[in-house]
């Protein structure tokens, strides 16, 4: 994957790279009706109406079946077969637009979190829009891709003054892998901060550790932002919410009671952000089902902080992450 790296670090150069005209609709085509025919595949993609002209595009598969909201571009779930579900999505999350969906992979960018100005949204503004949906493929190994979009216009020039074309190509087989890809169209530099904020199922927070994050450094964003080193293993009993800083390598959801661990690789993403809101946060959140901080973990593959994104005219960026699941030996 051609890029640049962060400022101060060698630039790879990159000639200006468009996606083909052929995916740069101006308008956003929601009618699941029309989608269906236009992209489904036997009985293996349909794209149908979760709620109101908010369509839902439902792959199943030999390995898996997963669902992705068009709005938002957002995975909403994923489940290999025979195992429990591997992303955590509230029962009371609310589906319309403007509104990203709670739990499942929201895509924040152009900036990760809450922005200086109260004006913006948090976490950017592409998970609050419907993005277009440009291809559904057969993989040659029995899996499925799905690929996504959405570029300025005005509605996001009046919250950002740059063009872009935003692309997420999502591969769903017995690993679900995200690719998003960002090119900045504009004639100026942009710098952007971004995440795959996924979202994953565990049978109890309370019995779950994160791995592959030993004595790397994070920033504690409910300790004034303090640095500190992680010392071994991520375990939880209050709310939690840090960037690590200059990760590398796999990171492991642990969730002892299932036996299992989710497996994240992540591509070109060198910051991690780790957050369970516990009971008192999770409780201000309207979508997020009562007790449910005790079956969900946010391990987001991010650029963030140090780790943030500098595009020159017409440079392109991706990163990513590959989600898998392995068996967790009990500890002795
Ligand atoms: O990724 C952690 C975080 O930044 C938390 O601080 C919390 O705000 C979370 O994202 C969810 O944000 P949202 O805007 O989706 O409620």
């Amino acid at each position: 994957m051609l890029g640049v790296q962060a400022l101060g670090r060698q630039r790879e150069c990159q000639t200006e790279r468009r996606f083909p005209k052929a995916l740069t609709p101006s308008m956003v085509n929601t009618d699941a009706t029309d989608l269906d025919r236009q992209f489904a595949i036997d009985s293996t993609v349909r794209v149908f109406d979760a709620a109101a002209s908010y369509p839902i595009i439902e792959v199943t598969n030999a390995h898996s079946t997963a669902s992705i909201a068009l709005h938002g571009g957002q995975v909403l779930a994923f489940q290999p077969r025979g195992q429990d579900p591997v992303l955590w999505l509230s029962k009371d999350a609310i589906y319309r637009e403007g509104k990203s969906v709670r739990g499942g992979i929201p895509v924040c960018w152009p900036w990760f979190g809450v922005h200086p100005d109260p004006a913006l949204p948090a976490h950017g503004f592409v998970r609050n829009r419907f993005w277009q949906l440009t291809s559904t493929a057969q993989l040659d190994d029995g899996g499925t891709e799905v690929v996504l979009f959405t570029e300025d216009d005005e509605q996001s020039h009046a919250l950002w003054p740059y063009s872009f074309q935003l692309q997420l190509r999502v591969r769903i087989g017995t690993t679900l892998s995200l690719a998003l890809t960002m090119i900045n169209t504009s004639t100026e530099r942009v710098q952007i901060t971004t995440a795959l904020h996924s979202y994953f199922d565990v049978a109890d927070i309370g019995k779950t550790t994160v791995a592959g994050l030993d004595s790397v450094e994070y920033i504690d964003t409910l300790q004034n932002h303090r640095r500190i080193r992680q010392h071994g293993l991520i375990r939880f009993d209050a709310e939690l919410d840090r960037i690590y800083q200059q990760t590398q390598g796999i990171e492991r959801v642990q969730d002892a009671l299932r036996q299992r661990t989710i497996r994240l690789q992540k591509q070109r993403s060198e910051s991690t952000v780790v957050w369970n809101p516990w009971i008192d946060k999770s409780a201000r959140m309207t979508d997020f089902e009562k007790e449910g901080h005790r079956r969900m973990l946010c391990v987001e593959t991010a650029k963030v902080g140090a780790d943030l994104i500098s595009l020159e005219a017409g440079e392109s960026y991706t990163f990513g992450v590959d989600m898998s699941l392995e068996t967790l030996c009990p500890t002795v």
